[in-house]
């Protein structure tokens, strides 16, 4: 049978048969031409503005749109008189343009684990009342809005000095008001004094420039909208920051933005997707601190309605929260770059303590239940080597990529372990358990010494050690300090000496760059130690980790280095990120002459300012006897402890 006889598919019967030149098509032919021709301008278009591999380096078009939203209504920025700051200027916008951490943390994150899986993505005086160091026991404090003076002292049974704290005049007529807390020393009380003027100078910059916006772009004086935040500006740096302004005791500011979140801070208008992580740690977590500093109900009220739009992420098989919710339509999903649409271990776990509190203070079970119920899917799920897969899909309720790591996307999950416990008045003994347990596998199976003799937590991909860590991993020194003098068992004497090895490998990270401030991630090789290779690793996005973890040691140990560490790193944020306008990330802490990325992150206010003021502080000054830090740096009263508590009345 021939070829062209009709039982071959239609496009071979052509094959052997010379088709005769023709000068012009028949419309048939030409529509066929033209769909072939529209189909490829399409894939083309669609390849420029959506792969990822563009948004890094060539997508100028791109990113232009991507910011255009928020930005194009701003005016332009002001002429800058200073030539350097000029030119600095002009370098940034220009370097924005590729520049991976303006986009934000998570979307950096997304960055991170593209390069690293190989996936390509598609997609704060009158008079003073004494409160008690340490009480064992005690009833529930007033309820709200109480005075401190009501307070009954006389439950001491263990007072281990006297903190004084004072009822302001004018500016918040019923607040308690903290101070004190300077040392006897006068050079620290000169270092806790410029902290303080630090954080005035970050503070009013932002209030200047960027007010109820959610951070400050410090060079350009304008605000940034923070993606992790969603598209609406919702004011992040006054919900960070307001704890750190009553606990540096600047109360007309704290007032004024007590007065906002009053006001205009309102979650019926947003209508964006927003990070359940972020908005619990910065905003819920913010919140939270101030009722109990404060007991005013307003803060408690505003955090329980953020919760609650909060809730519907929740709604998953497994009771796993979605990352992402839509406070308008509470509609959820994950990031779709996350292992699978998987939710990530450091988000879905970093919950507890917020919502437990809500709980308590509310008289309202929900809150609790939910994240017991994520407790009970991670305690008896198997778990490869006993460790924790940085994902887990909410619907199946499995692991994703068994990538672990104490950085990005695990980090505060097991910060959270041991804090519940804290929190809990130590009574939460599955925390604790699952804690020491989880801590025993990363020991055994991610803590790695270097030939240079540094300690330091490795990543792992499935069987590979990537002998890496991220900045974010160095809040483990603290974590661990704190587990050691929170318990004394066969694992203290262990956690102390890696939590100082550990803060010891990232003072090194810092100490062995020109800015003395420390890389993203730093890495282990042959040739290096404890030193970032790629450009992409080599930014200071103002991060608090390290100077964390210098707080939990100094407070933990009476090292004096720490001290010394934290004064160092006070330098180096001076001469290198301190702007007129407030303070920026650099982009390379290695260089003579770094770049700027032109973000005050919000996380600057709350952790890494009030961190370094609380580490040139008197210990018992937010005593960690008395106050549970979340991972934002918000703390939050211990229960059965501390009678700031404020639990509702059953
Ligand atoms: C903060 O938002 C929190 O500490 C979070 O847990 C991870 N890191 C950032 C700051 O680096």
């Amino acid at each position: 049978m021939s070829a062209t006889g009709g039982i071959l598919p239609t496009y071979q019967r052509f094959v052997n048969t010379p088709v005769p030149f023709r000068r012009s098509f028949r419309s048939k032919e030409k529509f066929i031409i033209f769909l072939v021709f529209a189909t490829f301008c399409l894939v083309c278009f669609g390849t420029f503005f959506y792969l990822p591999e563009f948004r890094g380096t060539g997508g100028r078009v791109y990113d232009h749109i991507k910011r255009a939203g928020p930005d194009l209504l701003i005016p332009p920025p002001p002429q800058l008189e200073d030539t350097r700051e000029a030119q600095k200027f002009i370098r940034h916008e220009e370097d924005a343009k590729d520049d991976p951490h303006i986009i934000g943390d998570r979307e950096k994150l997304r960055a991170k684990i593209e390069e690293d899986s190989d996936l390509k993505v598609l997609e704060r005086p009158d008079e003073a009342i004494i409160v008690p160091r340490r009480i064992s026991t005690g009833d529930a404090p007033p309820k709200d809005q109480d005075n401190l003076e009501d307070r009954n002292v006389n439950q001491l049974d263990e007072v281990l000095g006297p903190e004084i704290v004072t009822v302001p005049p004018a500016a918040a007529q019923s607040y308690p008001i903290r101070q004190g807390g300077e040392d006897r020393e006068a050079s620290v009380r000169e270092k806790r004094d410029k902290v303080k003027e630090m954080m005035k100078h970050a503070w009013d910059n932002y209030v200047k420039y960027a007010w109820a916006k959610n951070e400050l772009r410090p060079v350009s004086k304008r605000g940034h909208p923070g993606s992790i935040f969603g598209t609406q500006p919702l004011g992040a740096s006054i919900l960070d920051g307001l704890d750190t302004l009553y606990i540096m005791g600047m109360f007309d500011e704290f007032k004024k933005a007590r007065d906002w979140v009053d006001k205009e801070f309102d979650v019926n208008n947003v209508v964006a997707d927003v990070s359940v992580f972020e908005v619990n740690i910065r905003f819920i977590g913010g919140l939270l601190t101030c009722y109990a500093l404060t007991g005013d109900v307003m803060f408690r009220d505003k955090a329980q309605k953020i919760a609650d739009k909060l809730l519907p992420a929740f709604n998953t098989p497994t009771g796993i929260p979605n990352a992402l919710v839509n406070f308008k339509t509470g509609s959820s999903k994950n990031y779709g770059w996350a292992s699978g649409s998987s939710s990530i271990l450091s988000e879905f776990g970093t919950l507890h303590l917020e919502f437990s509190y809500l709980s308590d203070i509310t008289g309202k079970t929900i809150y609790r239940n939910k994240v017991d119920k994520i407790r009970q899917v991670l305690n008896t799920i198997e778990k490869p080597n006993g460790l924790y897969p940085n994902y887990l899909n909410p619907r199946s309720g499995k692991w994703g990529q068994h990538h672990m790591s104490m950085g990005a996307l695990g980090d505060s999950y097991y910060e959270y372990l041991l804090k519940a416990w804290l929190q809990s008045g130590r009574e939460d003994n599955e925390a604790r358990q699952m804690f020491d347990e989880a801590m025993e596998a990363a020991m055994k199976h991610m803590l790695q010494e270097s030939p240079g003799g540094l300690t330091y937590f490795a990543e792992l991909k499935f069987e590979r050690v990537e002998h890496k860590m991220d900045h974010l991993a160095c809040f483990s020194g603290g974590m661990l300090a704190l587990a050691s003098r929170t318990l004394k068992d066969d694992h203290s004497t262990s956690y102390m000496d890696i939590a100082k090895r550990i803060t010891h490998t990232c003072h090194e990270s810092y100490d062995r760059t020109y800015t003395k401030l420390g890389p993203e991630s730093f890495r282990f090789t042959e040739g290096a130690e404890a030193r970032a290779l790629k450009s992409s690793e080599k930014y200071y996005i103002l991060r608090p980790e390290t100077i964390e973890s210098y707080f939990y040691l100094y407070r933990l140990t009476k090292d004096e280095k720490y001290r010394d560490w934290g004064w160092e790193a006070v330098k180096a944020l001076e001469k290198h990120c301190r702007v007129p306008g407030g303070y920026t990330g650099i982009k390379n802490v290695y260089s003579e002459d770094p770049q700027q990325d032109d973000v005050q992150q919000s996380f600057f206010l709350a952790e890494t300012l009030k961190y370094l003021y609380l580490l040139f502080s008197d210990e018992d000054y937010f005593s960690l006897d008395q106050w549970v830090y979340n991972t934002e740096a918000h703390p939050l009263p211990i229960k059965g402890v501390n009678p700031f508590y404020r639990e509702a009345a059953a």
